[in-house]
């Protein structure tokens, strides 16, 4: 392997049993720009996404539309796969759960907890509900019979499971997170998942009879059963690292040494919903087979409308997804990264997407359109060679605070402090006055140098916001000559000058949406 440093992301794999919404394009959006941002620092990036296709919640999907359940996560994952392609998701692998290597790694994880004398056999009776795969206890589902997640009705259920001991592992995951207090982030989340470990903690049911669930991989050493949709679905993250080697003999499988694989994942983006499976479950099952954990887990919150949680048709609300037929996609992305404080809850209104869109089409954009037009106009399109580190300082700290943020994971202020650069260097140009230089022949060496500052200032724009607006700063990038975007180290020293650039329409037109933004 090279000595550059790597990066594996993950974002959840989504359920096959529905559309693609807003939640899931929020956290591959995110995780997308996470991935290009480490791409454009010069790191290797394996960036996985992917669906989870199998237990009750497809079978039932599948059995209410008349289709098998294959049929229906052939359909849904086509779906992901598309959405994501829209909105210019770079993911290296798109993993189904329903895959021969995957059901492979599985059967070898489970037959590895097995020999390790992790799971044993018992019965489980209680409440389970069939929407979110979960058991609950008498305690939990109250007098209403609700889940505690979904709020829809439990069933009772009484049958024979397998266990794995993850209650043996409550004191070793209980010191991880203590000892590295970054492992989740944010800390509010973390504390949560601290707090839940102040009780003992449970073992975990790790099948379903195949009596009542056929839709998912057998036991290897029952195959009456199969695994918990849950177990199925985290072990899709060490499949696509390629750590497991199904194939070779059980001493040879790879459990013993990663270190030519992607594993650990440095980081899982997830939703806080789906935390405690993350932060409990996974790292004690992959304790239990001897494996390192992943390094870092990331639980944002939700987009929210009013007080509901925007995962399905939003009725009479404008969805998010559709302003990408009016305003691109890179005007989506950008909202929702700005918007939202990385890790806390945001609220979706259609006043505030354009109050975004706004800045990027009168600062950015603005930026972009006045330089290159001066630089057309009053140099015949050549940038001039002249000192060009007008706005060095700015440059300087746009980089700086980018960087320190990007690896603070709040991802709205990175670019926060790329649009403050954008900011600064339209100051500069009302300062220099280029129109007013351009007048005077005695003040052309002047000119000169605002010209090549503007260039340079937004080549290094054109890399600091290529992760949120991958389009656009590829269009802006042909603009200003240049084969494609530039890494961020390649973006301060690349020399423009001599270079042709080649006006265009606006990056972010105005565009009437048919309502009007609300005040910053
Ligand atoms: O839970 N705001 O899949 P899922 C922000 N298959 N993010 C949201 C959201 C919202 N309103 N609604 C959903 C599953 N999400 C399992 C995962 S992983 C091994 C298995 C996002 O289709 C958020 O990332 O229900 C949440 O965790 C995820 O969608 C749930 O997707």
């Amino acid at each position: 392997m090279s000595g550059t440093e790597r990066r594996f992301f993950t974002t959840p794999i989504y359920y096959a049993s529905g559309e693609p919404h807003i939640g899931h394009a929020y956290t591959t959006i995110l995780t997308d720009v996470l991935a290009r941002f480490q791409r454009q620092d010069g790191k290797d990036v394996f960036f996985l996404t992917g669906t989870d296709e199998h237990g009750q919640k497809i079978q039932d999907e599948a059995e209410k539309r008349g289709v098998e359940p294959i049929e229906l996560c052939d359909l849904m994952a086509e779906r992901f796969e598309e959405a994501w392609k829209t909105l210019s998701i770079s993911y290296d692998r798109f993993i189904r759960t329903t895959e021969d290597e995957h059901k492979a790694v599985v059967t070898a994880f489970l037959q590895r907890l097995w020999e390790r004398d992790q799971i044993y056999e018992g019965t489980y009776s209680g409440w389970y509900c069939v929407s979110d795969e979960r058991y609950w206890t008498e305690k939990d589902i109250g007098d209403d019979r609700c889940c505690q997640v979904c709020g829809r009705e439990v069933t009772y259920v009484e049958e024979k499971n397998y266990f794995f001991k993850m209650s043996e592992w409550q004191d070793a995951l209980i010191k991880q997170i203590e000892d590295n207090p970054e492992w989740i982030v944010p800390e509010v989340r973390k504390n949560e998942i601290l707090g839940f470990l102040r009780q003992p903690l449970g073992d975990l049911s790790i099948s379903r009879p195949k009596s009542r669930l056929s839709w998912g991989i057998d036991l290897p050493f029952d195959t009456d059963h199969v695994a918990y949709v849950w177990v199925d679905a985290l072990i899709n993250y060490l499949t696509a690292s390629g750590a497991i080697d199904p194939s070779q003999p059980t001493d040879q499988q790879g459990f013993d040494d990663v270190t030519a694989s992607w594993w650990p994942a440095d980081m899982h983006l997830v939703g806080k919903d789906i935390l405690t499976t993350h932060s409990v479950y996974w790292p004690t099952l992959l304790m239990g087979v001897g494996l390192p954990i992943p390094r870092q887990i990331l639980a944002h919150g939700w987009w929210v409308v009013g007080d509901t949680k925007m995962s399905k048709s939003l009725g009479n609300v404008v969805d998010p997804l559709a302003l990408r037929e009016t305003f691109g996609t890179d005007a989506v992305r950008w909202y929702l990264m700005r918007e939202m404080p990385t890790g806390g809850d945001a609220s979706y209104t259609p006043e505030r997407f354009l109050t975004r869109y706004d800045e990027l089409s009168n600062v950015l954009g603005n930026l972009a359109s006045r330089a290159i037009s001066m630089i057309s106009k009053y140099r015949e399109g050549v940038v001039p060679d002249a000192e060009s580190d007008g706005l060095n300082a700015a440059i300087d700290q746009a980089l700086a605070d980018a960087r320190a943020s990007m690896d603070d994971l709040k991802v709205h202020e990175a670019f926060a402090a790329a649009m403050d650069l954008a900011r600064a260097a339209n100051v500069y140009v009302e300062e220099r006055q280029p129109w007013a230089q351009a007048k005077d022949a005695d003040q052309a060496a002047s000119l000169d140098e605002t010209l090549a500052t503007l260039a340079r200032v937004l080549v290094v724009l054109c890399a600091l916001f290529q992760p949120v607006a991958p389009e656009k700063m590829h269009e802006l990038a042909n603009r200003l000559g240049l084969e494609g975007v530039p890494t961020l180290d390649e973006a301060v020293t690349v020399g423009l000058a001599g270079q042709t650039v080649t006006p265009g329409s606006p990056l972010f037109p105005r565009v009437d949406p048919g309502w009007t933004a609300d005040a910053e």
